[in-house]
């Protein structure tokens, strides 16, 4: 091709966008506020910066920059119309979208991911988080544009490198020794990416379809936690919504557009550190923050511009692997707690954030 495109041309570089990395810091909660609990973390939104206010401790501060900054009083609607709503549009251009949450535990990334519920309503309350948002405006454009189109969804957990179906249907038979539990493979596509087999994908038709989705999936999410162990914050979720669209042009061509969506709420990011440093427990450790520990050291390659980026180490970053460094846009959030008593863990996310924003990826809508 004359140009560029063919190869090593000059559009090449400019084809290439960065990773989005936007920065949530929550609120104090009211527990911390009646312990007068002091705030280490300031916000300036505007500015797009955040500061550690090391000089609570005598220390200089330290100011991060991000593309965006949601300050404690930043509302749900706001994070969503700012920083995803964006990346929904290109999904029903027909790209694959992935948006990541990134924090310490209690610091907001299922707020942020699916929200809350007080009581059942029909309309999306305030505190309805990105995945409940981006299904509504799914369904609202595609019925604007009066589009042919169909949609299936995709709920998993990944724990231990193990994957559940938090959708699949409960086995109905009365043996329990005929219950299976379906087996659930990565397999390679071919193409550099990977397919999941045995992943029950769930043809949705209406928001309301997609809600009765999320509480069965949240539920099974829930029940696999304790009081004493809180199994979901070691462990990642995925939804994904996959799209394809027919429109007919002016012309009355018909032109199919496939574009996929994952949101991941992934396990906190203090398992970083801790598996790590621990070496007691290795082999537990070890397996079962693997991924994350995976995803860190591709990040530090992409950012590095190694050689070998290790993405086949781990199932997350065999999933994820377009979404960085790949064809994919991607959009990180990272939440932060104001408190200054993890003000330590603070610092590593935004630390790990602010590297991650120099991760180049080269977006490329699907062929069909
Ligand atoms: P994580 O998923 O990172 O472990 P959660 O989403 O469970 O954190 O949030 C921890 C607690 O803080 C929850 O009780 C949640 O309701 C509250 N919370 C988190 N972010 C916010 C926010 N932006 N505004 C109000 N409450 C929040
Ligand atoms: N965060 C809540 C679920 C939990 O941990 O149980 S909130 C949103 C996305 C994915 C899964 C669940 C939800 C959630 C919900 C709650 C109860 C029943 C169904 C779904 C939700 C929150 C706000 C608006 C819509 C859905």
């Amino acid at each position: 091709v004359a140009g560029n495109g063919g190869g090593w041309g000059e559009g090449e570089r400019d084809r290439e966008v960065n990773v989005q990395v936007v920065l949530r810091c929550r609120p104090l909660s009211e527990d911390e506020q009646r312990a007068n609990v002091q705030s280490a973390i300031s916000c300036n939104d505007p500015k797009r910066e955040v500061t550690v206010l090391h000089s609570l401790f005598k220390q200089a501060d330290k100011t991060f920059t991000f593309d965006k900054v949601f300050g404690p009083k930043s509302q749900q609607r706001s994070i969503y119309d700012h920083a995803v709503a964006p990346i929904v549009n290109d999904v029903l251009e027909g790209y694959n979208c992935t948006v990541f949450a990134f924090g310490q535990t209690g610091t907001g990334k299922t707020y942020t991911m699916e929200g809350e519920i007080r009581q059942k309503v029909s309309e999306l309350p305030d505190t309805a988080g990105v995945i409940p948002r981006a299904v509504r405006h799914i369904f609202d454009i595609l019925e604007a544009k009066k589009a042919d189109y169909s949609m299936k969804v995709t709920f998993l957990e990944l724990y231990n490198e193990d994957i559940t179906d938090l959708l699949a249907l409960e086995d109905q038979s009365r043996f329990p020794e005929d219950r299976q539990k379906r087996h659930i493979t990565l397999m390679e596509d071919g193409k550099g990416g990977a397919v999941i087999r045995g992943l029950e994908e769930i043809v949705v038709y209406s928001p309301r379809d997609i809600y009765s989705l999320l509480e069965r999936g949240s539920a099974r999410r829930r029940t696999a936690d304790t009081a004493l162990n809180k199994q979901s914050s070691r462990s990642h979720a995925v939804f994904s919504i996959n799209i394809h669209v027919k429109e007919t042009t002016v012309g009355d061509e018909e032109l199919m557009k496939c574009g996929r969506l994952n949101l991941v709420d992934l396990a906190g990011s203090e398992n970083i550190a801790r598996s790590g440093v621990r070496e007691g427990r290795a082999r537990e450790a070890g397996e079962m923050n693997k991924s994350l520990l995976t995803l860190g050291r591709v990040i530090t390659a992409l950012v590095e511009h190694s050689v070998h980026v290790p993405y086949r180490d781990s199932k997350l970053t065999r999933l994820l692997r377009e979404s960085l460094g790949g064809k994919a846009k991607t959009c990180i959030i990272a939440t932060v707690s104001p408190s200054v008593h993890s003000l330590e863990e603070t610092l590593v996310t935004l630390d790990y954030a602010s590297r991650a924003k120099s991760i180049r990826n080269k977006p490329e809508p699907n062929q069909k």
